[in-house]
């Protein structure tokens, strides 16, 4: 056991010999219990009482006295988790009770057809409560206990016949070896999960990366080829877990009478069941979990890829059956897949408006996580090399977050004949100047300032939504701007007219004027937003925001030392330096003159009281819940999070503001409960209004 900081238990026998007064059964009997008890509250509660070199002094003296007595080992002594000789294969195993797969569903409205199906089966029943349970993604294990004795266990195979692994999951510390229950019934099947935690999962995979061994594409794989592994003590390695989720007690069917409850027994039963279950009294409250989750899923320290929803109540399951592959009355909620296989069609090489030079994968449209994706980043020719990525190759590419597709691995075996390697450019593909590599940085740039590729990235950076917003100047149109010499730099678009316009390919009457429009309006965008359309190197919206806070206007920014930029909360030395050298560029200069006598904003109002008490959200939490009349959640949010708060998705008793949408739930319930303060997206509005003028 991992050394441990706690309370220490140290069981008198060990200072009395040996056998101290037992007899060697008794003392077998006793070892077992204590050494149980030890991992119990180690793996499973996760309070350890026990130290560790008490734990394995017991352990010594355990196995010492089953090497005597051989006749006296049994199937739940803890000796029995380490691991056997290499079994030569497994045992097929025929299924006692078949395990179904889960019919899944991909989005909201899916859920609800879901919903509507089950109640055309019982028209009697309004709604019901479910069970909401995060789909860990590992591999399905059925045990079997025979008087509260782990016997066998089997992996899921095809629902009907399963492979016999039970040696290898008698080295699961979260799989008791004998239930914690004082009366166990005569039979009882418990399924779950095993998985790899994250952490584990990559610490495998350097093992293997050090011992030159393929690598585990995903934790499901690594935990599903390991549970297959022919030698136990291999297995007992790895520190698989295994949340249990499925209860079947034969003969004993009035004992427990819900899903709910299921739950509950298996905890009682010495089981790890995954603690973020919920019980939820209608669809809603469902809908609700599926969203919290979908972000706080990333911060797990396992992988989960969907919810598993459950109607509680077992005679209403039972009403309901099974189809051919499915029952009835459960579903799998999926999130979008973040991980898709593609085809490499060619590899570009990109200009970036800071002149950094970056190599991009042109793919094979793929859906992933809800969007159709074609291109992904490459990185740097480290990255490349690395992974040896070649034109044609399949490759699997990744989105994580808001953060554009990146290529994760290359499919070797099915790369076609006559592939080649890749290698940058020496030269810039723009304007043919010889690349740098500066010595700290892994990116190659091109430092030729007049670059087109750096003009063109600076345009299309300025239009875009966070920054100046301006509608109809896409890259497209910057491109034929910059060709028909149009202009020459970010001041130029404040001089456009619609009779230059008119010459452009494809630009009609009508869209030149709303382009300059368009151009026109942009002017009054707050400073914050011209900051952040500057593109200084490292100023993105949130630091552009930090920045516009404190500096109110372009003037008082430009005098800023280095000491006094640094000294901003969340602006860092490298940050400071950046914004420091940007203004000290004459040609900078020379842009932000032209800006200001186009009458850009570069100031905060001089009027707002904002200047005085801005953000004065500033510490409270709020809880969103249900559909707003408006507002989407993502902006109510943001708009909350701009004024300083912070949005949370449990409601407790530190809950300042519960903002209430239709159908609301369990949260509005509990803030009740908690008589916190409610808002209408109307109230919240008028608060964060209040507050800012
Ligand atoms: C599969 C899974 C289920 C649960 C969690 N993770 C899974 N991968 C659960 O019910 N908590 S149920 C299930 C199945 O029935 N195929």
């Amino acid at each position: 056991m991992p050394k441990l900081a706690a309370q220490f238990y140290r069981p008198q026998t060990i200072h009395e010999g040996k056998l101290g007064v037992l007899e060697p059964a008794q003392r077998l009997a006793q070892l077992r219990q204590q050494l149980q008890k030890a991992s119990y509250a180690y793996y499973v509660l996760d309070a350890p009482i026990m130290e560790d070199s008490v734990y394995d002094q017991l352990y010594r003296e355990l196995q010492a006295l089953e090497s005597q007595y051989p006749q006296w080992i049994t199937p739940d002594s803890p000796t029995q988790r380490v691991g056997e000789r290499p079994a030569s294969q497994f045992t097929s195993v025929r299924h006692r009770i078949s395990l179904y797969s889960l019919e899944n569903a991909f989005n909201l409205p899916e859920l609800r057809q879901w919903q509507e199906r089950w109640q055309r089966l019982a028209p009697d029943v309004p709604d019901a409560e479910y069970v909401c349970e995060l789909k860990i993604d590992g591999s399905a294990i059925a045990l079997t206990y025979e008087a509260g004795v782990l016997v066998q266990g089997v992996t899921r195979g095809d629902g009907t016949t399963g492979e016999e692994i039970t040696q290898n999951l008698r080295t699961i510390r979260s799989i008791p070896l004998r239930l914690a229950l004082d009366s166990p019934p005569p039979i009882v099947e418990v399924r779950g999960e095993a998985f790899l935690p994250l952490a584990e999962f990559h610490r495998i995979n350097q093992e293997r990366e050090q011992a030159g061994e393929a690598l585990f594409a995903n934790p499901r794989n690594a935990a599903a080829g390991t549970l297959r592994q022919l030698d136990s003590r291999i297995v007992s390695q790895r520190r698989l877990q295994f949340f249990a989720y499925t209860l079947h007690l034969p003969g004993q069917e009035e004992q427990i009478t819900s899903q709910w409850q299921a739950l509950e027994y298996l905890k009682q039963a010495g089981f790890v069941v995954n603690p973020h279950c919920q019980l939820c009294p209608d669809l809603t409250v469902v809908t609700e979990y599926f969203e919290d989750w979908e972000g706080a899923r990333q911060r797990l320290p396992y992988m989960t890829d969907g919810v598993v929803v459950k109607l509680n109540d077992y005679a209403l399951q039972e009403r309901l059956g099974f189809t051919q592959k499915f029952p009835r009355w459960a579903i799998a909620l999926k999130y979008p897949a973040e991980e898709a296989p593609t085809v490499v069609k060619d590899i570009q090489v990109n200009v970036g408006r800071t002149g950094a030079v970056t190599p991009l994968a042109v793919m094979a449209p793929v859906q992933l996580a809800g969007t159709t994706v074609q291109r992904a980043t490459l990185h740097n020719q480290d990255r490349i090399t690395a992974l040896d990525i070649r034109i044609g190759d399949t490759v699997i590419i990744r989105k994580a977050g808001e953060i554009i597709p990146e290529v994760v691995r290359v499919l070797s075996e099915l790369r076609p004949t006559g592939t080649q390697p890749f290698q940058m450019p020496t030269h810039c593909p723009e304007c043919n100047s010889l690349l740098v590599r500066p010595a700290t940085e892994a990116v190659i740039r091109c430092i030729n300032s007049s670059c087109p590729a750096i003009l063109r990235g600076s345009l299309v950076h300025w239009a875009s939504r966070d920054a100046l917003d301006i509608r109809g100047l896409g890259e497209k149109v910057v491109v034929a701007l910059l060709q028909h010499q149009l202009v020459r730099s970010l001041a130029d678009l404040y001089r456009l007219t619609e009779s230059q316009l008119s010459q452009l390919e494809r630009f009609g009457e009508k869209s030149a004027q709303n382009l300059v429009q368009a151009i026109a309006d942009s002017k009054q965008q707050p400073w914050e937003k011209v900051l952040y359309g500057l593109g200084i190197r490292h100023v993105g919206v949130v630091n552009a925001r930090v920045l516009a806070e404190q500096f109110p206007s372009v003037a008082a920014l430009g005098q800023a030392t280095v000491a006094q930029l640094a000294g901003v909360y969340g602006i860092g030395d490298e940050i400071a330096q950046a914004v420091f050298d940007w203004f000290r560029s004459p040609a900078n200069q020379a842009l932000l003159q032209d800006l200001e006598a186009l009458e850009l904003t570069l100031a905060r109002p001089q009027t707002s009281v904002e200047n005085a008490s801005p953000r004065s959200l500033t510490g409270k939490t709020f809880v969103l819940t249900g559909t707003l009349p408006t507002l989407k959640r993502q902006d109510a949010q943001t708009l909350i999070e701009q004024a300083g708060g912070k949005v949370t998705s449990s409601v407790s008793a530190k809950t300042d503001f519960v903002v209430v949408g239709e159908n609301a739930g369990s949260k509005l319930a509990k803030a009740q409960a908690l008589n916190l303060t409610l808002l209408s997206e109307e109230e919240l509005l008028a608060l964060l209004v209040s507050e800012t003028t």
